[in-house]
This record gives C-alpha cells, structure tokens and sequence, in this order.
C-alpha cells in the first residue's frame, strides 16, 4: 500500500500561501511556524515542503537533501527559540500519525515543545 496525501490540508495551505501563519524559520526544504493552540511557552510546528503525510512517509520517500534540511531546521528551531540543550533546558519533540497517533491534520509535522517542566511524556490511558 502508498501513502495517500489529501492536498487539502490546512498545511498544505500554509504552504502555498493560502493561510497566514508565524513563520519561526524557512528554509530551502522546510517551514517552522507557531502552532495555533499552543500547549506551551515554546511550541512550534516544522513541517517539510514536500507532500508527505507522516515521518514514516517522509523518511522512506524524501530525498537525502530534504531529510538533511528537516532535520537540521529543527535543531535550529530548537537553538532559536531557547529551548536547546546549548541555549535552554531542554525540549520535547511530537510527531503524531494517524488514527492511533490522533494527527488531526494530514501533513508530517513535528511539535518542539518547551519553556516549561512537561512532565511525563503519556497519560495513562
Ligand atoms: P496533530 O494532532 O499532531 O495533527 O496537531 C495539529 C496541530 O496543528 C495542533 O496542535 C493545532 C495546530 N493547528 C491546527 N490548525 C492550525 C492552523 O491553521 N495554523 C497553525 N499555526 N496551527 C494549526
């Protein structure tokens, strides 16, 4: 089975202008933007250019300079805003897929969260 994208998403939208966001970093392959709920004092959405739905999709079909340039806006996002291990105290990083994972929109993106004690990472259910 492939994956399916639905260019309808709300990032997808982001992306093509369509829906104003604030932006934290662009980059060449990349695009950080603050969420809209935020669930902390930092808490930023890094989304990948490309059409993929989740991190499962983008690290089996991007390319090795897309994964090169994710991976290191989210580092710089991380050094940004504070909340890396050189520059803060720390942060969690979120990436939810599908129904099990409840990712409510459709597009790969990873939540750095911080500036405050997150505690644990899950609830019991
Ligand atoms: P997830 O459950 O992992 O798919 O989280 C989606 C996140 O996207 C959620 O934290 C809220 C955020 N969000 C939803 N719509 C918008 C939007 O239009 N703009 C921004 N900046 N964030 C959004």
């Amino acid at each position: 089975m492939s994956y399916t994208y639905d260019d309808q998403n709300i990032f997808a939208k982001i992306l093509r202008g369509e829906i104003p966001n604030t932006t934290v970093l662009e980059t060449e392959h990349s695009l950080a933007f603050r969420d809209l709920y935020p669930q902390a004092p930092t808490h930023v959405l890094v989304i990948p250019k490309g059409a993929y739905v989740s991190y499962d999709h983008f690290a089996e079909e991007a390319s090795a300079a897309e994964i090169v340039d994710y991976t290191r806006a989210i580092a710089e996002v991380c050094r940004l805003e504070g909340v890396s291990l050189t520059t803060g105290d720390g942060f969690r990083m979120i990436s939810n897929a599908g129904a099990d994972g409840v990712q409510e929109v459709p597009h790969l993106h990873i939540h750095i969260l911080g500036g405050r004690h997150l505690g644990r990472m899950l609830a019991k259910a």
